[in-house]
C-alpha cells in the first residue's frame, strides 16, 4: 500500500477512535503509574478525608505532594448521592486501587470520576505525579452550581 494513503487510513482510525471516546485517551494519564505505585511508600502514607453533602466538599481545597503516597477518603454525609469528578486530577496521579468500607476493593490505573451513594465511603490509594491544580465538582443535576465544587492542588 501507498505509504500515503496508509498514513491517511491510520489518521481516519485515530479521529474516529478520538471520537468515539471523547475525553478518553490512555497517554493523558500517567504511563508509568505502576512503578510509580509499587515504589511509594505505602506504610507511611498520609490519611486525607473529604466529606460531601449538600452541596459541598469539606474541605473545599485539597494539597497533595508529588510522590508521597495517599489515601484520600471520600464519605458522603449527605442525603442525596454526589460524585468526586475530577477528570484532570485522575490524569495527574498514579492510582493504585478504589477501596470500598465493605464491599471491596478495585485495582484500576485509570479513574474519571467517583459516585458515592448516601452513607458511602470510598478510600483512593494514590501517588501524585503532576504538579498542578485541577477542579473537582459534582455533575448531578444542579450541584456544582449550588456550590459543590472544590480545587485540587499537587505541589
Ligand atoms: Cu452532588
Amino acid at each position: 500500500m501507498h505509504a500515503k494513503i496508509a498514513n491517511r487510513i491510520a489518521l481516519t482510525l485515530a479521529l474516529t477512535l478520538a471520537a468515539a471516546n471523547p475525553g478518553f485517551a490512555a497517554e493523558d494519564y500517567v504511563v508509568n503509574s505502576a512503578e510509580i505505585v509499587k515504589a511509594a511508600d505505602w506504610k507511611n502514607l498520609e490519611k486525607v478525608t473529604v466529606t460531601l453533602d449538600e452541596f459541598s466538599y469539606q474541605p473545599k481545597k485539597l494539597v497533595f505532594k508529588e510522590g508521597k503516597a495517599y489515601q484520600l477518603i471520600l464519605k458522603n454525609a449527605g442525603e442525596k448521592k454526589h460524585y468526586f469528578t475530577a477528570p484532570e486530577f485522575y490524569k495527574a496521579i498514579a492510582t493504585r486501587k478504589i477501596q470500598s468500607n465493605k464491599d471491596g476493593e478495585i485495582k484500576a490505573p485509570y479513574l474519571l470520576a467517583v459516585e458515592l451513594m448516601v452513607g458511602g465511603q470510598l478510600d483512593l490509594y494514590f501517588v501524585p505525579a503532576k504538579k498542578g491544580t485541577y477542579p473537582v465538582y459534582c455533575t448531578i443535576d444542579d450541584h456544582q452550581k449550588q456550590g459543590m465544587e472544590g480545587q485540587i492542588v499537587i505541589e
